[in-house]
């Protein structure tokens, strides 16, 4: 391939947004593709961002949040895209403005972010489903930040596509951080774990395209009640997996359960909203716009928390 002189000095910058899960992916039926077990649903968030910078080098840099790191599966990566390509080494400077690593999927946004960053970059003109096919190669749920709104990533090919937009339910996100610093056991570690030592996994992977149809089904009628149900059956389905893995794993903390009590008694008082969490100890409150002011009332009460607030938002794109 030629690369002109511009393309040395030139940096691409694109950004992408954390998703949410509904439905969750936890489990893996094929490890060297990241192909997950079963299928999911995920909402995009807008306040939340990851931007990276990509430039032409001499060798693999990669920095996070100011710091250089060494990250083997960012390495690892980017020698997979880079071989299929015929590329030269990046640099790749990536800013979250949440906590890295904390259950906010990070790297979902992270590996969306690049891989955008990349085939603009090398004018690559990759589609927005082969964008969505290598950012799973990187970290599944990533596949999912490629697109805006309501997303679903589901077999045989594990390509996300966009269930609906941003604008079709406007539903709000409240992410109640209960502890900044960054998980102990990784998603790929954890899941590695369930998946071998669960009682429960079988289970969980039995019901998953049950809960993944009466999802979408409630996304698309807009019906809060049993998206409400299903997503919050199955967040405590997948914790529950993670809770029995041998040795036992608990994303939980301590502040994760107080929230998820208040989110009960703002049900249990008349307003609509559930929780979910994911491989971390924050708990993230889906709510209709129209009750903010209520659930902010309610958890501005909770203590040692940190509320950030977002709404639904769009996929991954260049600044
Ligand atoms: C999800 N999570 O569906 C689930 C819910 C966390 C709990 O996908 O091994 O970082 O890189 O594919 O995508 C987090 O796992 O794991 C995740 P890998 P990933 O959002």
């Amino acid at each position: 391939m030629v690369r002109s002189r511009r393309d040395k000095i030139r940096m691409t910058t694109a950004i992408a947004h954390p998703n949410i899960a509904l439905v969750k992916y936890w489990g893996k039926q094929n490890k060297t593709l990241n192909h997950p077990a079963s299928p999911s649903v995920s909402i995009t968030l807008d306040s939340l961002t990851t931007t990276t910078k990509v430039a032409t080098s001499t060798e693999t840099r990669l920095v996070l949040n100011g710091k250089r790191i060494e990250d083997l599966k960012v390495a690892n990566f980017l020698d997979l895209f880079r071989q299929q390509f015929g590329l030269p080494p990046v640099s790749v400077e990536t800013d979250n403005n949440f906590p890295t690593g904390a259950g906010l999927a990070s790297s979902a946004s992270g590996f969306a972010a690049l891989v955008t960053a990349l085939s603009e970059h090398f004018q690559l003109g990759l589609n927005l489903s082969t964008l969505s096919e290598w950012a799973r190669r990187g970290s599944a749920s990533s596949a999912r930040s490629i697109y805006g709104g309501f997303v679903t990533l589901q077999g045989p090919d594990w390509r996300a596509d966009q269930l609906a937009k941003e604008s079709h339910w406007e539903l709000e996100i409240c992410i109640i951080v209960t502890n900044e610093g960054p998980k102990k056991i990784s998603s790929t570690t954890g899941m590695k774990s369930s998946e071998a030592t669960s009682p429960f996994y079988l289970e969980w992977i039995k019901t998953a395209d049950s809960d993944f149809e009466i999802a979408k089904k409630a996304i698309v009628e807009r019906d809060f009640m049993k998206l409400s149900e299903v997503a919050e059956q199955n967040c405590l389905k997948m914790h529950s997996v993670i809770h029995t893995s041998q040795p036992a794993i608990s994303y939980w903390a301590p502040g994760t359960v107080s929230a998820m009590e208040q989110v009960r008694e703002i049900r249990n008082a008349g307003t609509p909203a559930f929780f979910t969490m994911d491989a971390g100890p924050q708990v993230k409150v889906i709510y209709p716009r129209q009750c903010r002011a209520i659930i902010q009332k309610s958890l501005e009460e909770l203590k040692n928390v940190r509320l950030i607030w977002a709404s639904i938002g769009p996929g991954a794109h260049l600044v």
